[in-house]
């Protein structure tokens, strides 16, 4: 049964790589080369020269998307959001690139630093999927044997400008070119302060369609979400995440509906629905579609997932039950009543996935589900005529507190941090209140470089490093008030 199932997903999804083969173009970070310029060809200097010398949000984006971009620039500013466009090119012709970074994800970090300096910005925004925006990967190993993960997709490297002393944090401590890398007994690179100094979020486009798609989302949800009856409700969707009696320690409890409790507790003025699996509002996919398509202003998920799927358990059966997959949110139809979502799971964002995987690797992508064209969380954002205004989720293996000894912290906290800081906090645009929550979590749980691998600390650096904002940072969550 298992295999026929295989074999036909396997067929269907040849014959649409093929199809997709002649949408997508081939562009590679990687095969991007710098242009050797002359310092004075441009700088800081000669990007700003016509212009403010201060801006909030510096949108970095590969040249071909300019046009696509534009009405986003002329809406932010119109808001007063004070914004800067910049492309990739520009970026590397930059005299803070020429004379620094290794390579082309440090050249933009560099380049960042800068405009924190010189601009004083406070967002960033990155334009365009893992192939046409560097990404850096972070080697904080999990070294368990039911999954390895060596290494994965950290955009907080964008955001930790600066380590505790002030300086530029490159994540690359003993200076091998591996970065973040935590092996073994302790940490090689370490003592990285993991602060974010600046807000980061990514448009994952894939190319101008779908930009152009989230482009109009944002500017339609600033322009009319103030004032909306649907954005003052939120919708939570959970179960048992650890069904009882499955583990080698005692999970008696319904894991995730607990969390998502504790998130309810941090929005009093809400109008709440919650879909647990624990009284039977939570049966399958339907039942999601339906509650999101009746709008909602944010909308919490926590249990399991992969780059294509969310799903949880029943209490204390290990059966999964369907929440919400990349091919069940083609039924999402909820329009200009756009939540919010933050994602607790494995992989959601796991943003460099690709059907060119499923060529490379058939086996080892299909079971790990990286054939996904796109990953759940960009797929969410840049749903047309419906989805989510932003993801927030992990790039790898999710950790939560029964990964650690202590059994406390990591995505039970940092999660329920997004909603005490928008609720409780009154945080209001939404890279800030990501980056609160990551340093709420750093404030409450310090990281200790010199411990081992796959252990506690280097469980609580990777909640944070794995933490992605897919969206605009600078999105003012519930919107403007019309003038
Ligand atoms: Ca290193
Ligand atoms: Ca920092
Ligand atoms: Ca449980």
């Amino acid at each position: 049964m298992k295999f026929q199932l295989q074999k036909k997903l396997m067929t269907a999804a040849i014959i649409f790589l093929l199809t997709v083969l002649w949408f997508v173009p081939l562009a590679s970070a990687y095969s991007v080369t710098i242009n050797q310029k002359t310092v004075e060809d441009l700088s800081m200097e000669g990007l700003t020269s016509q212009e403010s010398k201060s801006y909030d949000l510096l949108i970095i984006s590969p040249g071909t998307y300019t046009s696509t971009l534009q009405p986003l620039v002329d809406h932010k500013n119109s808001f007063g959001v004070k914004t800067k466009l910049v492309t990739l090119d520009e970026v590397y012709d930059s005299e803070v690139a020429f004379w620094y970074g290794r390579d082309n994800p440090e050249k933009i970090k560099y380049f960042i630093k800068s405009a924190i300096e010189e601009w004083n910005i406070s967002y960033v925004m990155l334009v365009g999927n893992f192939r046409q925006m560097p990404i850096r990967y972070v080697y904080n190993d999990e070294p368990s044997e039911g999954f390895s993960e060596p290494n994965f997709i950290s955009e907080l490297y964008y955001a930790d400008i600066y380590d505790q002393n002030g300086n530029f944090s490159s994540w690359d401590t003993n200076n091998n070119g591996v970065f973040g890398e935590w092996k073994g007994e302790e940490a090689q690179d370490r003592d990285i302060d993991l602060y974010p100094d600046v807000y980061v979020g990514r448009l994952a486009a894939r190319n101008s369609l779908e930009l152009n798609v989230v482009v109009n989302k944002i500017i339609t949800y600033e322009t009319n979400t103030y004032d909306q009856d649907w954005f003052k409700k939120i919708v939570v969707v959970a179960g048992d995440t650890y069904p009882d009696g499955y583990y080698d320690f005692p999970t008696p409890f319904n894991e995730g509906e607990e969390n998502a409790k504790t998130v309810l507790s941090y929005l009093p003025g809400f109008e709440n629905t919650s879909l647990f699996t624990s009284d039977g509002t939570l049966k399958g996919p339907r039942d999601v579609i339906k509650t999101i398509n009746q709008g909602c202003g944010f909308l919490f998920f926590d249990g399991h997932a992969s780059p294509m799927s969310w799903s949880t358990h029943k209490p204390n059966n290990d059966v999964w039950v369907d929440g919400l997959s990349t091919f069940t949110m083609n039924r999402l139809i909820n329009y200009k009543k756009l939540p919010v979502c933050v994602v607790g799971g494995c992989h959601n964002m796991q943003f460099d996935v690709n059907l060119f995987n499923l060529l490379k690797n058939p086996i080892k992508s299909y079971y790990y589900s990286t054939w996904a064209p796109e990953c759940w969380g960009w797929k969410l954002t840049s749903k047309i005529g419906g989805g989510s205004i932003a993801t927030i989720g992990c790039s790898g293996l999710g950790m939560t507190k029964e990964d650690k000894s202590t059994l406390e912290g990591a995505s039970d906290y940092l999660d329920s941090q997004f909603f005490y800081e928008y609720g409780i906090n009154g945080t209001e645009m939404l890279g800030k209140v990501w980056g609160n929550a990551i340093t709420n979590y750093l404030d409450k749980y310090p990281i200790d470089w010199n411990t081992r691998s796959g252990w506690d600390f280097a469980y609580d650096a990777k909640t944070v490093q794995q933490w992605v904002l897919m969206g605009d940072p600078s999105l003012k969550i519930g919107g403007y008030p019309s003038s």
